[in-house]
């Protein structure tokens, strides 16, 4: 049988640097703090570490409005600091996956500072300008922060394209020089050692404007096919791309073993069902679990040797997973447990956001002074303009903002939870004494280790990587059960995802428990046929005959 990439069965960490560890008591977490805690990452088992934007930049987006794509910026340190991170990764078994923003720069990038001083300019044309239309931007086109993302710029009389914020002007990808220039800074990183690279909103660089489109533009899989050929190709790198739009269609398309684009996409489409239709992410609507495992069934089988699927719950733009889906208060740990096991035992690549592996929880906030996104703080000012009120805004804010996943990570109960010894550059949450990692560590039932044990599961078991998928349909909605199934092995998967007391119908010759979110899961008790009172969140994978 033909060898699999290694990141078909690699598990990847998301590191925050902000957040992360701070070495020098400045507040802000750093790449020498990020090496000091390798250690833990190696224990984990991870192979991977995707590492959010570290390179220079003024920060309107934390790190993803780049002015210099080969400078680090200084907070985080320096190239040196860098070069030793993937050095000293690499011995430990894990590579380094960097995050790339392709679509926009920072408006402090050398590049747009020279495209705004005429309409001459070489580097006029490496951004996305339009004439007014009747003294009016060119048409309606949102931002994707508020407003409308059409910028006016005096001295040209002209406006410029920024699908996020003002200070993130939009790259014209049909410029070939543009792409040429992209295409080297690139090879700079894989020149370093890197083992691959995340794709920031990758679905957007084949934009139209004019012409209304954003997302999955008529040349976008062109531009991926020349980057691959320019850049990835015959290299042992895992690119993912970060594709809002992406249908199962479209993901095939980055990601199929003949198509030469991209490793793997991450879509959101089971990340958008607690949201109502056509409507924001902050219009919020309960979790449908008929509807998660539809979209979740979809997935598995559609993509299944046609393309490569992602699997999260968490990254940097979503709540922490627990609070949002799980039970923060009365059931945390094993509800934790559960959306693990759940998650990591589909195919794909599992991606770990950092302190979802002890089970971090939302940070509420009852004032908009306590919020430091631009995304939350823009729709704040715009819901207060159109009517809303605070409450409701807050609401929102609480369930949905970015910063609930951006708090400092948690890795003691000591001053400012051991992130640092300075004033966090974003207050700690206040459970840090219950939940830390030294508490992880020290409890052999606790979250921290159900995730070690996926990860080890995923490395050993081609079943998952390989396996195929089957949904379990006669059973009660809240009880989310499916197969896996390679050759003779066959494991059954059975969640609870509810704080209630739930009915299972075991039909299946149970042969071992290959793991179990309740300790005291007995196989004795097993036998066929046998109904199951399934605790709350309580989770279990059985291999069966
Ligand atoms: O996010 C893409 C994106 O569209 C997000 O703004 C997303 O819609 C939102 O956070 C979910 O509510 C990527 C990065 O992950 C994000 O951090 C950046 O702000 C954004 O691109 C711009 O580079
Ligand atoms: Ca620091």
């Amino acid at each position: 049988e033909k060898t699999q990439p290694w990141w078909k069965t690699a598990v990847v960490y998301q590191i925050y640097p902000r957040s992360f560890q701070d070495s020098n008591g400045d507040g802000i977490g750093d790449i020498p703090g990020i090496i000091s805690r390798l250690d833990y990452l190696q224990f984990l088992g991870i192979q991977a570490i995707w590492l959010c934007p570290v390179y220079q930049s003024p920060n309107t987006d934390n790190g993803y409005d780049i002015s210099n794509y080969e400078a680090i910026l200084s907070d985080f340190g320096t190239m040196k600091d860098m070069e030793k991170l993937i050095r000293l990764a690499k011995q430990k078994g894990i590579r380094i996956i960097m995050d790339l923003v392709l679509n926009h720069t920072s408006d402090q990038h050398h590049w747009f500072v020279e495209a705004q001083k005429s309409k001459e300019n070489p580097y006029r044309d490496y951004y996305v300008w339009a004439d007014p239309i009747n003294n009016h931007a060119p048409n309606q086109l949102g931002s994707i922060f508020g407003g409308r993302a059409w910028k006016y710029d005096r001295i040209t009389n002209q406006y410029y394209l920024h699908l996020f914020s003002e200070q993130q002007p939009d790259l014209n990808w049909e410029n070939q020089k543009m792409r040429t220039k992209i295409y080297q800074m690139i090879n700079f990183w894989i020149q370093k050692g890197v083992g691959g690279f995340r794709l920031d909103v990758i679905d957007l660089i084949g934009k139209k404007p004019l012409k209304m489109i954003t997302g999955n533009g008529p040349k976008l899989h062109n531009y991926l096919k020349e980057m691959n050929r320019s850049v990835f190709a015959e290299k042992d790198l895992m690119t993912v791309g970060e594709a809002g739009s992406a249908t199962v269609e479209d993901a095939k398309k980055y990601s199929g073993p003949d198509r030469n684009e991209l490793s793997m996409v991450f879509q959101f489409e089971h990340l958008a069902i607690d949201q109502q239709l056509g409507k924001e992410k902050w219009d919020l609507a309960p979790l449908n679990l008929e509807k998660l495992k539809q979209v979740f069934v979809k997935w598995q089988v559609e993509l299944a040797g046609s393309g490569w699927n992602s699997l999260f719950w968490n990254n940097h733009d979503q709540p922490r997973i627990v609070s949002r889906w799980g039970n923060d208060k009365q059931y945390r740990v094993v509800s934790a447990k559960m959306l693990a096991i759940l998650l990591h035992m589909m195919q794909g690549t599992p991606y770990i956001y950092q302190g979802e592996e002890i089970g971090m929880t939302n940070r509420p906030i009852t004032d908009i002074s306590e919020a430091d996104d631009i995304e939350t703080i823009n729709m704040y000012q715009q819901r207060l303009n159109e009517g809303y009120s605070k409450q409701a805004i807050l609401a929102s804010i609480n369930a949905k903002g970015r910063d609930n996943a951006r708090t400092p990570i948690q890795w003691n109960d000591e001053l400012n939870a051991g992130f640092t010894t300075g004033k966090p550059w974003l207050a700690v949450n206040q459970n840090y004494q219950v939940i830390n990692i030294a508490a992880e560590l020290a409890n052999e039932n606790s979250i921290f280790y159900t995730y070690q044990k996926l990860i080890k599961l995923r490395k050993s078991n081609p079943i998952l990587s390989q396996g195929n998928f089957k949904l379990l349909e006669d059973t009660k909605t809240e009880v989310f059960a499916y197969y896996r199934q390679l050759e003779n092995a066959k494991w059954l998967v059975v969640c609870n995802f509810s704080d209630q007391i739930n009915e299972f119908n075991l039909t299946d010759d149970v042969e071992k428990v290959i793991i179990s979110d309740y300790s005291d899961l007995s196989l004795a008790e097993m036998g066929k046929n046998i109904s199951l009172q399934l605790r709350p969140y309580e989770a279990f994978v059985v291999a069966v005959k």
